[in-house]
């Protein structure tokens, strides 16, 4: 079973998607998601230029064996480039050892830990008003854990709140939450820490009041805070009993999380934009979060994202796999399958894509009383139709940033 054919797909329904598949010379076929939003380009290349010659010929029944020729023999390690390139490999490759072996991926992973996957959705409005209608929506569609971002008086526009600007740029097209805009530039967004801080804990107090103490809460600061800040906030918050906290700093210094959690009992999330284990070797180690946030794709596959979640279940650290919608359906499945098999899942981000994307990629996961269920065919489950790929070509995008006051670039 060698691998005997690999291509990279880029297309854009709604959004980029980079897709790798690999043929074996028997005929099966294996999918993985490449996508990293705004830098879809860079893994094309790195894929294309540089992995895809050494895949041919290659056995592709080697799923750790490759995982670590791709990651060691490059030299220079780590990197979101380099770690969605291999987890596009590695999932291609579960994908098809599923096939091979007539089962979902969850079942070699060691079989379904539980019935499905509860999870989230993400609720946003620039006034109560709007976010205690999304969420009410959200309620209808079944979501029975929230996420809850909020615009701030005096600030324009607040990445992941969903605006008419986002609908205009996107021809038309409502989404859940901001994704990349299509232009040549980003857009460029305002923030003031202070106004926020003020601000974030009386919205959870009307969402309470409104929506009763059950449902679970989520909220994402999104890397804006310094650590004193962040520990502010999440004892702030503390009498609204959240789900998790999300990206309170910026996460490069592992060490700030010491300072907040010494401060806050208001649970932690962290790690979307991490890629290795080693991202995690402090936090995990000293206990200072509580859920994992990679993605698959942007963690070196299921191979590696498995032995983070691995290790994170020694210190009873849960999984809380990203899910937006820039996770392609290939990159959901994977997720889905890696989330029931392992024993310390915690929740599963979730945004429905739109439909020219479901078009494209064939699913069979399920979404039923807020819980996933990644199906059970053979492999990931996930199928590319090429021919309505090939419908949608690359449109440049990038994701926004924000600014200060005083035009100070800001983490945004
Ligand atoms: C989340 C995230 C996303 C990211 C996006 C960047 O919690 O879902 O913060 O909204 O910003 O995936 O590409
Ligand atoms: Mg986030």
């Amino acid at each position: 079973m060698n691998i005997d054919k690999a291509e990279v797909i880029v297309t854009s329904p709604e959004r980029n998607f980079v897709t790798l598949k690999l043929t074996t010379d028997d005929g099966l076929t294996g999918l993985g998601d490449a996508t990293l939003n705004g830098r879809e380009l860079a893994v094309v290349s790195y894929l294309r230029d540089h992995v895809v010659p050494l895949l041919l010929g290659r056995d592709a029944a080697r799923i750790e064996d490759t995982w670590q020729f791709l990651y060691r023999s490059a030299y220079w390690r780590r990197g979101p480039v380099t770690m969605a390139a291999i987890a596009a490999v590695d999932t291609a490759l579960w994908d098809i050892k599923g096939k091979a072996a007539g089962m979902p991926v969850y079942q070699l992973l060691g079989g379904a830990s539980r019935t499905g996957l509860m999870a989230y959705g993400h609720a946003s409005g620039k006034t109560l008003e709007e976010l205690f209608a999304s969420i009410r929506s959200h309620l209808e569609q079944g979501y029975r854990a929230i996420r809850v971002q909020t615009g701030v008086p005096g600030l324009k526009s607040i990445y992941g709140i969903a605006s008419n600007a986002t609908l205009e740029a996107n021809g038309g097209v409502r989404y859940d939450y901001e994704p990349a805009q299509r232009g040549a530039r980003p857009k460029e967004e305002d923030w003031d820490t202070r106004s926020y801080l003020r601000h974030v804990p009386a919205v959870f107090e009307a969402v309470r009041n409104e929506f009763g103490p059950e449902l679970p809460l989520l909220h994402d600061a999104h890397h804006r805070l310094t650590p004193i800040q962040a520990a502010r906030l999440g004892k702030s918050l503390e009498p609204y009993d959240l789900f998790w906290l999300e990206d309170v700093t910026p996460a490069e210094n592992q060490e700030a999380l010491r300072l907040v959690r010494q401060h806050t009992t208001t649970p932690l999330a962290i790690g979307e934009i991490f890629n290795t284990v080693w991202d995690y070797q402090q936090i995990i180690r000293e206990q200072l979060i509580d859920y994992v946030r990679s993605a698959v794709t942007h963690t070196g596959g299921i191979t590696h994202l498995k032995k983070v979640l691995d290790y994170a279940s020694q210190y009873q650290i849960r999984s809380g796999m990203h899910g937006p919608t820039d996770i392609s359906p290939v990159g959901m499945a994977a997720a889905m399958h890696l989330g029931l098999a392992i024993h310390n899942f915690g929740i599963q981000e979730y945004m429905r894509h739109g439909a020219k994307t479901d078009e494209v990629f064939q699913q069979s996961f399920t979404w039923r009383d807020g819980f996933l269920h990644p199906g059970d065919r053979p492999g990931l489950g996930v199928e590319l139709d090429t021919d309505e790929a090939g419908k949608y070509p690359y449109a440049r995008a990038y994701l926004p940033y924000n600014r200060l006051a005083d035009g100070t670039v800001h983490d945004w």
